[in-house]
């Protein structure tokens, strides 16, 4: 299985963020994933007792902009954070290395930390510590799993916006992965003890934006009603996840 062949890598003294300096050993020996990223199904995440979980068909029509991502569920337990995206599919024009989708997480659960409001806010404050940007497309368009090279770290601001993100590598530590369940769906995992973040608490916030060729903003999640017609988007807080523990 997958998840049991990852590379055990501790990456914690390369990061240069302050806020992070502490990757530990990956996936123990024998741990078996609540949610496989490899059985092209769903089906297990009906066997979790809770998941946090997004539904776009609850919010009303009048909800314009970047609607393309359909569902969001995530489960955390101590090893993996787990998501599941649905999307609609034909919002991906062009498949390629520059559509895919984001993973925004205020991983200590600090509001007063991180920064990076842009589609969550301004009326979010931003709290993000921790940005995945990656894709789940080859050059070719083809499907693959989604493994950015490197993590960003917010270092911007407390609170600000605009892409204040320092990268940091990753090339030597499989901390992520998934795969296409059918053509717009995608389950995929993160590994915690991989990430060389020192601040995670009992809980987190995450957030997904899905974007089209050329970084276009197509869809996100969580995501609001719209207050009127105009350029209002309809913001929403992250979605808050309790680790499993
Ligand atoms: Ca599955
Ligand atoms: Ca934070």
């Amino acid at each position: 299985m997958c998840l049991a062949t990852l590379t055990m890598v501790a990456c914690g003294d390369k990061n240069p963020a302050e806020a992070g300096g502490g990757g530990g050993g990956g996936i123990p020996e024998g741990y078996v994933p609540p949610i496989s990223v490899e059985d092209k199904s769903l089906a297990d995440w009906d066997a979790l007792e809770h998941q946090e979980l997004i539904v776009r068909d609850e919010l009303t029509a009048e909800t314009p902009y970047w609607s393309a991502l359909k569902k969001v569920q995530v489960y955390a337990d101590s090893i993996c954070i787990f998501y599941a995206l649905t999307f609609e599919p034909t919002a991906i024009t062009a498949p390629s290395e520059t559509a895919g989708y984001h993973i925004y997480l205020n991983a200590d659960n600090d509001p007063n930390t991180g920064g990076h409001w842009d589609l969550f806010g301004p009326e979010n404050k931003g709290n993000e510590d921790i940005l995945f940007e990656g894709t789940v497309w080859d050059v070719d368009g083809n499907q693959t799993s989604y493994s950015p090279p490197f993590i960003s770290y917010w270092s911007g601001p407390v609170g600000g916006n605009d892409w204040y993100w320092t990268e940091f590598d990753l090339v030597d530590a499989q901390v992520s992965a998934s795969q296409f369940v059918a053509d717009g769906v995608v389950e995929g995992y993160l590994v915690r003890d991989l990430i060389p973040f020192k601040k995670w608490s009992n809980a987190f916030e995450i957030g997904f934006d899905l974007y089209d060729d050329g970084y276009t903003a197509v869809g996100l999640l969580p995501q609001g009603n719209a207050t009127d017609g105009g350029k209002q988007i309809g913001r929403k807080p992250k979605l808050k996840v309790t680790f499993d523990e």
